[in-house]
């Protein structure tokens, strides 16, 4: 495997819950590497283009106006295979089959209330980066304890 890169967020709901420290630190212990993070509250046209891969579906307008409800807070996580395993970190879409240990199976009951989103491949990986954040937004460093986590 090799590096990459994956855009992560924690949905209005886990703002708001106070989720934010508990969901960084799994990330973050698990050996990925934080390029970059923002605060932010997207408008509801931003919304649309984050999920604009859902506008035909019932679910589309509610889960718009959901996300642009208020702070967001959107990050990048760089590593090997992060795409793949962050979701496995978060767990299924809806919570009521997600398995505990997983971000979603811990912390939320109802798929409209699922509290983060993760990339799910390359190429939407990708394009919700370049959606999210600037070039330079995204902080190129070596970690240190990267000898440790990779060998
Ligand atoms: P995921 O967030 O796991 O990638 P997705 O891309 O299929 O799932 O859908 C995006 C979000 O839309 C999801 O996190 C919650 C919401 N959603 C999905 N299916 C739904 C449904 N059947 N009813 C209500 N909201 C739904
Ligand atoms: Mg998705």
């Amino acid at each position: 495997a090799e590096m990459e890169r994956t855009f992560i967020a924690i949905k209005p709901d886990g703002v708001q819950r106070g989720l934010i420290s508990e969901i960084v630190s799994r990330f973050e212990r698990k050996g990925y590497k934080l390029v970059a993070i923002k605060l932010i509250v997207p408008s509801k046209e931003f919304a649309q283009k984050h999920y604009h891969d859902l506008k035909e579906r019932p679910f589309f307008n509610g889960l718009c106006d959901f996300l642009s409800s208020g702070p967001v807070l959107a990050m990048v996580w760089e590593g090997e295979g992060v795409i793949k395993y962050g979701r496995k970190l978060i767990g299924a879409t809806d919570p009521q089959k997600s398995e505990p240990g997983t971000i979603r199976g811990d912390f939320a009951v109802v798929v409209g209330r699922n509290i983060i989103h993760g990339s799910d491949g390359p190429e939407t990986a990708k394009d919700e980066i370049a959606l999210w954040f600037e070039p330079k937004e995204l902080v190129s460093y070596t970690s240190n304890a990267e000898k440790w986590i990779y060998g």
